[in-house]
């Protein structure tokens, strides 16, 4: 609570405190894990008020601040320093070939951003972002906006995050989200975290954890680095949990190599099916298996080959260590495994993710109590906003529903994904870019790249918070939209509106604001979506979106028209516990895919090899960021105070290369055929992380994460394997 009571005072903070998460509060935006039916008072965690004081900082951006600040040297300060400025609180334009932005009415800010945006040869020439912090009813409105308009051009930072997810997922079980209820953790006899640290991006799960382990239930971590909190635990919100030693939540660890997650899944798996060999009938779930899946006969004899040696090489596990997994497998009734970017945000993240279908499907661990396969999802309602319909590739199914309920062509042709937006950026085929949120050219990889294809932009347009790199690094023309955020009292003609919000296991709840807003005069995010719409449709649609924006409850009138499980939306989301969305898989073992049944899949393995004298970098998080957001310079956990320019290396290849701790380096990432990208001037921090595996922190280490860098078939960009080769300082390049 230090920072909050330094920033806000003790009326403020406690104001907020007692609202977060509670039954007729504000949805915490720090992540998505859901709230348990019995909640505590405080029912919040530390990184919940990092990122709930951050918004609701009293500190806004005074009137002069944008004639003292050219963009141009706004462009050399960091995110840090941006995000300290405070507030937004009026929009602000910045005309072609001026270097400052000005105070713009909102008025004249729709009627030029229409002008534009209705100048356009196509509709496809504008792409429209979203990150995942926008409301149900927010997403609902911009989608409608966007297809009203004529593209499919829905980009949003799931294209970045599980984007992999939902692609595995949905052609393998039928639906792209969890499995699993929150309740079901408590139930489960295993529970297997791979490539996740809930420690610091998901605090709230430690207690779900905690209670498998009071019920008897195991925890395993598959991880390349040892992350604290999953090591070791405190439950702030208990007397025990402060005073007490902390609980040790993995009874096993296994220090994987980067990538090397489809391996082991591969080889678990092998061994599940070669435990039946030796007592038919007894290890598999063979009526589940016979009555809701196809394909095991096929997986059966791909992994009959599966070569050992391989899976050592690319794992950097002990036969041994893959062994007692199984182990752990086969002594479990009802096993959940959960992962986030350690596995999405690999090549090989789709086919990975697959692989943990195939394991939890030999043992019936879908659609049973305390089992399932559960995506930790990131931003808070990320989940609700594809619900919605931000997608670029959304189905015929949701694409005809919108249709018949708004009688207007919508568009079917797929729209644009984040990193074919840089494409469409730099290609010239894209001349406007509009986002609802987020830090587009802060959190998309091959930073100097995707500034450059933003700097070509015609417009860019940027409804945020607070300020952040892609404000000052825009298009030929460019505006800022302030907007309310959800800590915020959202009244329209006099009437305090709610939103809603989805968490990772499909709970949706109302999200109440609880402090006025910062600034008279702010927008929410569905008064300028309404407003821009009509700027730019005019009478070209019947769509209302005057009352829309007067009274949400019609808005969700018309999603409960359109999207599934909504069908009394307005009455379910007022009860206090909010509804659960239907789920075939989890409710009634029903999957939903072409053959009617779970599909079990054949995939091949192939793991990424560590040239000589390189390393495989990942990008993460320290404990005190949200995503492109810095708290502050420090990474508690990981004990690093005071700089955010650092290379966490294993000690044994430190020596190998030559190199020690505290020595400062370049860090060179290589593709082939293209110049090397350079991160310049970090230190080094010997640090237990897997051999041949380096880490540095995302935003700053995109310059290093080449665009041609995706995974396949989800095209997410590579940030958790980059090959990089460490020199000792002299290239210098002066990104801040
Ligand atoms: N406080 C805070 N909370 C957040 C966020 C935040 O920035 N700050 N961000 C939110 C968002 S949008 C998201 S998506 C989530 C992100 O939540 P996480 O996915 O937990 O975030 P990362 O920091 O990217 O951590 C990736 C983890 O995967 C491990 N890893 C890397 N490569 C591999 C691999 O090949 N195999 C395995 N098994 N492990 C690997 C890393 O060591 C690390 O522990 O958190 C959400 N919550
Ligand atoms: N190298 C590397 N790159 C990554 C990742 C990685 O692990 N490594 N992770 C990826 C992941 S998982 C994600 S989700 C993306 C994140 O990408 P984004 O979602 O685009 O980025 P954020 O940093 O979460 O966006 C923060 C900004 O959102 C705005 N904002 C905050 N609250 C609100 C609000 O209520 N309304 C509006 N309109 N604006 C608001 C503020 O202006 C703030 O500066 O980054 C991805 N990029
Ligand atoms: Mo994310």
């Amino acid at each position: 609570m230090e920072p909050a009571l330094a920033k806000m005072g003790l009326a403020r903070t406690a104001r907020l405190a007692l609202a977060i998460n509670q039954k007729d509060g504000f949805d915490c935006m720090s992540c998505a894990w859901p709230d348990p039916g019995h909640r505590n008072v405080l029912e919040f965690c530390e990184n919940g008020m990092k990122a709930t004081t951050w918004e609701a900082t009293p500190i806004t951006v005074p009137r002069s601040f944008w004639a003292e600040h050219p963009i141009s040297s706004l462009a050399d300060k960091g995110e840090y320093w941006l995000g300290q400025q405070g507030r937004l609180t009026e929009p602000v334009h910045k005309p072609a070939g001026a270097d400052h932005y000005e105070p713009i009415s909102w008025n004249d800010a729709f009627r030029l951003i229409a002008e534009r945006l209705n100048a356009l040869d196509s509709p496809g020439r504008a792409a429209f972002y979203t990150s995942g912090r926008t409301s149900n009813e927010a997403a609902f409105l911009y989608q409608l906006f966007v297809r009203a308009f004529g593209t499919n051009n829905l980009p949003d930072c799931s294209n970045m995050c599980h984007e992999s997810t939902g692609t595995a997922l949905t052609a393998t079980i039928g639906i792209g989200k969890s499995t699993v209820a929150y309740d079901d953790f408590a139930k489960a006899d295993l529970v297997i975290v791979m490539g996740q640290n809930p420690g610091t991006n998901h605090p709230r799960m430690l207690t779900a954890l905690e209670e498998t382990k009071r019920n008897g239930g195991r925890v395993v971590a598959v991880n390349v680095l040892p992350e604290a909190g999953l090591i070791r635990y405190k439950n702030p919100q208990k007397v025990r949990g402060i005073l007490g030693k902390g609980t040790e939540i993995a009874d096993r660890f296994l220090q994987i190599r980067a990538g090397g997650d489809m391996a082991l899944l591969q080889a678990v798996s092998r061994r599940v099916l070669a435990a039946e060999d030796a007592a038919p009938g007894t290890v598999l779930d063979h009526d589940f298996l016979a009555e809701h899946t196809v394909g095991l006969d096929a997986l059966r004899s791909h992994l009959a080959g599966l070569d050992e040696g391989a899976v050592l090489a690319a794992t950097g596990l002990a036969s041994h260590e893959i062994d007692d997994l199984a182990g752990e497998y086969l002594a479990a009734d009802r096993v959940i495994i959960t992962w986030a970017m350690g596995l999405t945000q690999q090549k090989k993240a789709v086919a990975t993710i697959r692989e943990i279908v195939n394991l939890l499907l030999l043992r019936g661990n879908i659609g049973k109590p305390g089992a399932g396969a559960s995506p930790i999802r990131g931003h808070s309602n990320v989940q609700g906003d594809r619900t919605m319909g931000i997608w670029e590739r959304m189905p015929e199914r949701f694409l005809s529903a919108l249709e018949q309920e708004f009688r207007f062509p919508v568009p079917r042709r797929h729209g644009a994904d984040a990193l074919q937006t840089v494409h469409g950026l730099r290609d010239g085929e894209i001349d406007v870019f509009i986002a609802m949120g987020g830090n587009f050219v802060g959190a998309i990889s091959d930073t100097a790249v995707a500034e450059a294809a933003m700097r070509g932009a015609k417009l860019t347009v940027q409804v945020s918070t607070k300020l952040n790199r892609s404000h000052v690094v825009t298009g030929e023309e460019a505006l800022i939209l302030p907007t309310l955020g959800r800590t915020e009292i959202d009244l329209q003609e006099g009437h305090p509106q709610f939103v809603s919000v989805e968490d990772s296991v499909c709970a949706v709840h109302a999200s109440h604001g609880a402090l006025p807003p910062v600034a008279p005069g702010l927008l929410s995010e569905i008064a300028i979506v309404c407003r821009l719409a009509s700027a730019t449709l005019g009478d070209r649609h019947e769509i209302p979106w005057g009352e829309f924006e007067a009274d949400y409850d019609l808005i969700r009138d018309r999603i409960s028209r359109v999207v599934p499980g909504f069908e009394s939306f307005n009455a379910d989301v007022r009860r206090k516990d909010g509804f659960v969305l239907p789920n075939g898989p989890r409710d009634e073992r029903r999957f939903d895919t072409p053959a009617g049944k779970a599909i079990i899949t054949v995939n091949e393995l192939e793991h990424l090899e560590r040239p000589p004298g390189r390393l495989i970098l990942q990008t993460l998080r320290s404990h005190d960021q949200f995503n492109t957001t810095i708290y502050s310079l420090n990474d508690r956990y990981r004990g690093i105070k005071k700089g955010r320019d650092v290379v966490f290396v294993n000690p044994d290849d430190l020596a190998e290369l030559g190199l020690h701790d505290g020595q400062r380096v370049d860090v060179v990432s290589e593709w082939p055929g293209q110049p090397d990208r350079v991160l310049p001037d970090q230190r080094i921090v010997a640090y237990p992380t897997a051999r041949g595996c380096a880490a540095a922190y995302y935003p700053e280490a995109n310059v290093l994460v080449p665009l041609e860098s995706a995974a396949e078939e989800s095209n997410t960009p590579v940030s958790k394997a980059v090959i990089v080769r460490l020199e000792v300082g002299h290239v210098r390049s002066p990104r801040s």
